[in-house]
């Protein structure tokens, strides 16, 4: 195409159609633009006869929830088409399927998944996903073995970590995550109720000790190929499909932080639960099952990377009696430390999760937001403590009281 810009509506409808052996000059399109997120322009074009529809992802120049103050560079795009990939030949039926792309407009054209959800949407419709800890332990397992040393050697590697340098993305989560909840920031963002909660961020030297091991392994741990951004709303699912998208942030990091994403984004649901629920009995159903979720999620990734090992390893040193258990030890460590970083992010940082903010009850959203912050600070002050999944579990049943500035605030 041309030299880069923003695309039109019209545009894209008309990029559309030169896809091969999509739409042909004659079909009666429509186009409308869906990105909901933070940082692109999302095109949904679809067909009005046959309904066939795909979607055309525009990278822009800058972070969208921002502005032009804050410039991003466009080889995400790149990235992300890369990243997509390399999990589909991992993992074909969970990421959607790439058409076409475009580097110097920075387009990726792929699937339509409108006939899924977007599953930070469907858990506050109330919705369960009987697949989905299957789905994701496989999709973790896949990516984050397969992308590391320990199944190719170290040139084999570097070659693939020279790839997926992406210093602008990384640069917003060591920021966001790792940085501004714990000082004064200008991207900070929390109402003034919960300005207690944020002082005591930043006045906690003991979790600013553990956030700077966690960040110091993000900045230097180049273990694996991470998706980088996986929240719930960066999967869609049906009741039988999961599929993964949206892989931008995608560089190589410590494994934990990836599932340790999705385990802060889960939790944040289960403190969202008595905000959008009143009856008791069902908060308690979708609590337990959102637990159980999380402790599933790690077993299906912890039983295939296992078995991915034990079948595939090619670092022979890493077939040392021990390493394996070691290795794995390590990985739920660093997964509940990532996990506790997200949690905080997400309720005093720059970008939020509907799960909490569209609580329409204000005391019901405080009470979720300092809840959450209790489990993610409880999460990263122990993290190095941890030894099973359960344990994850136990603490955040056990958060049901906190006491902030002499005011006890009970949980349920
Ligand atoms: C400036 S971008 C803010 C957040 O949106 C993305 O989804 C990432 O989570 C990022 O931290
Ligand atoms: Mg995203």
């Amino acid at each position: 195409m041309s030299t880069y810009h923003p695309l039109t509506v019209n545009e894209a409808m008309a990029y559309a159609r030169t896809i091969p052996g999509y739409f042909d000059n004659n079909s009666n399109l429509h186009c409308s633009e869906i990105g909901d997120g933070n940082l692109n322009l999302v095109f949904h074009i679809m067909d009005q006869e046959n309904h066939k529809s795909i979607i055309v992802k525009q990278a822009l120049p800058y972070a969208k929830v921002v502005g032009e103050s804050w410039p991003l560079s466009l080889d995400r795009a790149r990235i992300e088409r890369e990243a997509l990939l390399m999990q589909s030949r991992l993992c074909p039926d969970l990421v959607p399927e790439v058409y076409a792309f475009d580097e110097s407009m920075a387009i990726t054209v792929m699937e339509d998944l409108s006939d899924h959800a977007i599953m930070r949407k469907g858990l506050l419709d109330g919705n369960n996903y009987p697949l989905f800890a299957e789905h994701m332990g496989r999709f973790l397992a896949n990516t984050l073995f397969y992308t590391s040393d320990l199944a190719m050697s170290p040139q084999q590697k570097k070659e693939q970590v020279k790839k997926f340098i992406n210093p602008d993305l990384c640069k917003i989560t060591e920021d966001l995550i790792f940085q501004d909840p714990y000082q004064q920031s200008d991207n900070n963002n929390y109402a003034n109720n919960i300005a207690d909660e944020a002082l005591a961020l930043r006045e906690h030297q003991a979790l600013h000790l553990e956030v700077a091991l966690l960040r110091e392994r993000f900045l230097t741990q180049t273990q694996a190929l991470l998706h980088g951004d996986l929240h719930t709303g960066s999967i869609f699912v049906t009741q039988k499909s999961t599929k993964v998208i949206d892989p931008e942030f995608a560089y190589y990091g410590p494994m934990g932080f990836d599932i340790g994403a999705i385990f802060a984004n889960l939790l944040l649901n289960y403190t969202a639960q008595p905000g959008w629920i009143n009856d008791e009995l069902t908060i308690q159903e979708k609590q337990t099952s959102l637990l159980l979720m999380v402790e599933n999620t790690w077993n299906a990734f912890e039983s295939n990377f296992r078995t991915l090992w034990n079948k595939d390893i090619q670092d022979v040193m890493a077939t040392t009696p021990g390493y394996q258990d070691i290795y794995v030890a390590q990985l739920l460590k660093d997964t509940v430390g990532f996990a506790g970083c997200k949690i905080i992010r997400r309720i005093v940082g720059l970008s939020h999760v509907i799960d909490i903010d569209n609580i329409s009850n204000d005391i019901a959203r405080e009470t979720a937001q300092r809840k959450a912050l209790s489990i993610g600070k409880q999460l990263v002050l122990s993290n190095r403590n941890l030894n099973s999944i359960q344990d994850l579990i136990e603490i955040v049943k056990n958060t049901s009281q906190v006491t902030t500035e002499g005011v006890t605030y009970e949980f349920k």
